[in-house]
């Protein structure tokens, strides 16, 4: 077949299958099936680079990382909703649209808890997708909508213009799984899936954002050529024919029925796979819209009725203290298991000790929880009548329940912290920070093998991973040799990190992966940056005299003395020298199996690194690349069996070069 037909069969296939995947929820194609014939559209557009286009399902996360995003004008305006509150309210809206119009029929939509945006296709191709912003003039976002699986590239049968409003949210599937591996990354959690939605929305780069696996919901044809509609839910009828994911509606005649749709809809909360933050109601008719009109701030032909936050009542059964990473206790409430906005809630943050102690929380309370949009929910208030008679104000500990050793509040802060340096708990979180992504990057030593490995005896801190020998991990219960040698290699390979990623893994106060890249090109070396002055740290570049203080601290403490002295002594590369902004590799997987003649594994590895991208030690369907040499085994066939490419160190060179 002519290779132009066969690219043009494909990609219907491939758009068809996934949306059946991602639209309809009804896959009718296996994964192995979509990857194989996803790759050879691959193979046949890298033959043919003439015949790729945007719309093509290969081309979701191809677009750049740019510096900024553009301003996109809006065609219609996005406008916004006028809250209510109230059964009143709703019915003195009905009544309002009721004098302009007969009959009236209105429309009741979940509000989905995401971000406006405007989606341009031209002749059926989406051209252009941008932000609501302030409602006229928004950002273009394009590149990142692209990756949105849900959202159609291209249309069958569609008019010739075509401008479609959605909103962008994260299922809350993908927002627990996200927040479960930032929590093992050690990297600060997004709040809420709307806040996690807005993050990744608004990412420089498209293939972060597509891995944030984001989904889109439609509810308006802002502008259209060719065709007309009478009413909005012809409207949704049409953009779910066009294969859109369009937004659950239902109509009704009167504000009653409209109500209970409403509260069916608050009550079922649970059963969307998105957060709601309310219910919209619409004027049903078209033309009664145009007749009502807009104010300067919302149209009159639509409301958004907010559900109240749920609050229950429930008992604190205990106060628990947990020390972070850098020491600092935080109180918990445990709860008796209460259901609240759709999930069971088991306990509540506390903050720190002024907060229990301005609401006067004791173990026994029964207290007020509210949980509304936020993940972990708030205490708002104590029921005083139902106080146990014996029951006695919290005492906030005096020493670090995890060590023992005394703790201090921060000058001029509300934290308290555990002065121990040899605290337990701190030790653990320090190593699995160490080895974290923000960190040295080591897979496989996440808070369970470190666990192991403390309890085993094996490690005392950080800077012992370097020396542990693949005999002894394999010996530890359910690790094995496979994994134990897989660990070894990961630690060996992170030696060759760098300075950047090695103070951003020491857990210095206040240096993140931001401060650890200044520093690191200021003073090139570990060595150079042991013998700064506070005056040299001060005067680096985004460094304020506060850090520049933990640092000076940090490095005079034994700790750090200790533990630089094992990472020197293990040979791990201290020092910051090559160029780091080429970033060829970002986003890449790279492994590598059989001999290798030109460099070891270890060198390669760091190159790899050095350009953005990890090697990693099993393949998998994530695997960019298998780079084989010599006598190449199980790990070369099964590259083979997933279609993944298998390249030569030669090849390899051609591109490094
Ligand atoms: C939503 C949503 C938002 C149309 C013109 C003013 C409001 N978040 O789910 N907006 C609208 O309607 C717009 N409908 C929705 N379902």
């Amino acid at each position: 077949m002519e290779v132009k037909k066969r690219i043009e069969e494909l990609r219907r296939i491939l758009d068809d299958a996934g949306y059946k995947y991602y639209v309809l929820d009804a896959p009718e194609m296996s994964d192995y099936e979509y990857d194989t014939l996803l790759r050879e559209l691959e193979t046949l557009e890298a033959e043919h680079p003439e015949l790729v286009t945007p719309e093509s399902p290969t081309q979701r996360v191809g677009g750049k990382a740019v510096e900024s995003f553009a301003e996109v004008v809006h065609e219609a305006p996005l406008e916004s909703l006028q809250d209510v509150f109230s059964y009143e309210e709703l019915d003195a809206f009905a009544q309002r649209v009721a004098e302009a119009g007969e009959g009236v029929e209105l429309d009741v939509e979940p509000k989905i808890d995401g971000l406006s945006v405007a989606l341009r296709y031209e002749n059926g191709v989406f051209v252009q997708g941008a932000t609501r912003g302030n409602g006229t003039v928004g950002e273009d976002v394009t590149e990142n909508l692209r990756t949105v699986r849900s959202l159609p590239l291209r249309l069958e049968g569609a008019p010739e213009h075509l401008v479609v409003r959605g909103e962008v949210y994260m299922s809350k599937k993908v927002f627990r799984a996200l927040n479960a591996e930032r929590e093992r990354d050690e990297k600060p959690l997004f709040a809420n899936p709307r806040n996690a939605a807005a993050g990744s929305l608004r990412q420089l780069d498209p293939k972060i954002a597509a891995e944030r696996r984001l989904d889109i919901i439609c509810f308006n044809v802002q502008a259209v050529t060719g065709r007309s509609f009478e009413t909005h839910s012809e409207s949704l009828e049409f953009l779910r024919s066009l294969r859109f994911p369009t937004v659950p509606h239902m109509e009704f005649g009167s504000v009653r029925e409209c109500w209970e749709r409403i509260q069916a809809i608050g009550e079922d909360r649970e059963q969307f796979d998105f957060d709601i933050d309310g219910a919209v109601l619409k004027v049903n008719s078209l033309a009664l819209r145009a007749r009502l009109g807009s104010t300067a701030k919302a149209p009159r032909w639509a409301v958004a009725f907010k559900y109240p936050p749920e609050k229950k009542e429930t008992r604190v059964t205990d106060i628990v203290i947990q020390v972070g990473r850098t020491g600092v206790l935080t109180p918990k409430a445990i709860l008796e298991p209460v259901r609240l906005a759709g999930t069971t809630v088991t306990n509540a943050t506390l903050h720190n000790q002024d907060f229990i102690a301005e609401r006067d929380i004791r173990v026994g309370d029964t207290v007020l929880v509210q949980k509304a949009g936020e993940i972990i929910p708030e205490v708002l208030s104590v029921n005083l009548d139902k106080r146990p008679a014996d029951s006695a104000p919290y005492e906030f500990p005096t020493v670090c329940p995890e060590c023992g050793a005394p703790v201090r509040r921060d000058e001029g802060g509300a934290a308290i912290r555990c002065q121990g340096a040899e605290c337990p708990a701190q030790r653990l979180r320090h190593i699995v920070h160490f080895a974290s992504r923000a960190g040295m990057d080591i897979e496989g030593l996440g808070t369970a093998v470190a666990q192991l490995l403390i309890d085993n005896g094996l490690i005392q801190s950080a800077g012992d991973i370097y020396f542990l020998k693949a005999r002894d991990v394999a010996a530890l219960p359910g690790l094995g040799k496979k994994s134990a040698e897989n660990l070894i290699s990961a630690i060996e390979g992170s030696k060759a990190n760098g300075l950047v990623k090695l103070l951003g893994a020491l857990g210095i106060p206040q240096v993140g992966q931001a401060a650890a890249r200044v520093l690191a090109r200021r003073f090139k070396s570990m060595e150079a940056l042991e013998n700064a002055t506070l005056e040299e740290l001060t005067e680096t570049e985004d460094v304020g005299p506060v850090t520049a203080q933990n640092i000076r601290s940090w490095l005079d403490s034994d700790q750090a003395m200790h533990l630089l002295g094992l990472l020197k002594k293990a040979g791990v590369d201290m020092t910051h020298s090559e160029d780091t902004s080429d970033r060829r590799f970002d986003g890449k997987t790279f492994v590598l199996t059989g001999a290798l003649t030109k460099y070891t594994r270890d060198e390669a590895a760091a190159i790899i690194q050095r350009l953005g991208g990890k090697a990693a030690s099993s393949v998998s369907k994530k695997t960019s690349f298998v780079l084989a040499g010599e006598n190449a085994g199980s790990k070369l066939t099964k590259a083979q069996t997933l279609g993944i490419p298998v390249i030569t160190e030669e090849q390899f060179e051609e591109m490094i070069r």
